[in-house]
């Protein structure tokens, strides 16, 4: 099969020199973990989906060294007893249901949800004083090596695993982080700094997400930086007229996600997401994944078409018809590659 020329191999590095290197040049370093959750619940529906399920809206205070921030996570669980699957869901909007997040469906196949709104963390623009970032960067303002957006997003994403680990109905092996699009590259950072993840989901997350950066035919890093430079670091700019002096490629973030499971889902008609290097990505990260003794990437020697889902290795893959979107085919195939481990 046809290859990327010139990828920087992670294979000989650790991992925590990959990690370093993606949050130096690419998302930027994170604000401390959180040294306390407290969650307080505000509201309660237990009638949920024909009183199959409970929903509560719930405070999440958290304290760190920056100080103190709070914001809303949505939880919707079966009425299942324990050992309950469960995702972490980073979406575009606060409503449960929502058309990314088929809520009723989840639940029937036996999982719960922890659902955060991204916004509610911080706004999707370059203001570095709202909300989370105004309590990380009280002046707004950055190091070229602090994280932007997508680093305190994947934040908050870990922040709600510190909260998913005290509820005793959850199998505490077995929550996934998951999110589309911005917040698909978002998922596979957070999976990358966090090793409690069971599965980090990246649904359609393209440049700087599960798509190698070199000879892609869909959004460049210039691109992605002229239009959402506050999505990562300052020092990512460097490499928008160079992507050939990048010293990694986006398989490093899925190789990140070592020794835990990760996986890539494309849509055929996404073309601005470049499927055909989110393929190659996961092709790239093989030998990481197997260096660690893992499975790695299970499929054929030929690039994908439409309807394919390989599910068989450590990284999981599927291609769907279609465009640019987070639905009901993505979370059938996340809940069945998870399932297969039962
Ligand atoms: C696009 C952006 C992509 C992708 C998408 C989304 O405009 O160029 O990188 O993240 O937005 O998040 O919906």
């Amino acid at each position: 099969m046809e290859m990327i020329n010139n990828l920087p191999d992670p294979v000989n590095f650790r991992k925590d020199e990959i990690i370093t290197m993606l949050l130096k040049e690419e998302y930027g370093f994170l604000p401390a973990r959180p040294y306390s959750v407290t969650a307080t619940v505000e509201q309660n529906d237990n009638n949920f989906a024909a009183g199959k399920a409970s929903l509560k809206k719930i405070s999440l205070c958290c304290k760190g060294e920056w100080g103190e921030f709070t914001f809303p996570v949505y939880y919707a669980a079966p009425k299942i007893g324990t050992s309950i699957p469960c995702f972490i869901h980073l979406n575009f909007r606060d409503l449960i249901p929502d058309k990314y997040q088929p809520t009723e469906e989840i639940i029937d196949n036996g999982y719960a949800i922890l659902t955060v709104y991204y916004q509610d963390i911080t706004a999707d623009n370059d203001d570095f004083t709202d909300k989370f970032a105004g309590v990380v960067y009280p002046d707004g303002v950055r190091e070229n090596d602090d994280c932007g957006k997508i680093g305190l997003w994947a934040w908050s994403a870990m922040a709600v695993m510190d909260y998913a680990l005290t509820l005793p109905e959850l199998d505490h092996k077995k929550i996934s982080v998951a999110g589309h699009s911005r917040l698909g590259k978002t998922a596979l950072l957070a999976g990358a700094l966090d090793k409690r993840f069971y599965c980090a989901f990246s649904n359609d997350s393209g440049c700087s997400g599960a798509a190698l950066a070199r000879e892609t035919t869909g959004e460049t890093i210039k691109n992605i930086c002229t239009t959402f430079p506050y999505w990562f670091c300052e020092n990512y700019k460097k490499y928008q007229e160079n992507v050939e002096s990048l010293p990694f490629d986006q398989h490093w973030l899925i190789a990140a996600n070592a020794p835990h499971k990760v996986y890539v889902a494309s849509a055929a008609e996404d073309g601005w997401a470049c499927p055909k290097n989110e393929y190659l990505a996961c092709v790239a990260a093989d030998g990481y994944y197997k260096k660690l003794g893992k499975e790695g990437f299970v499929h054929p020697d030929r690039l994908p078409t439409v309807g394919d889902r390989f599910h068989e290795g450590d990284i999981g893959y599927h291609m769907r018809s279609g465009t640019h979107f987070f639905g009901r085919e993505d979370w059938h195939n996340y809940i069945s590659y998870i399932n297969q481990d039962d």
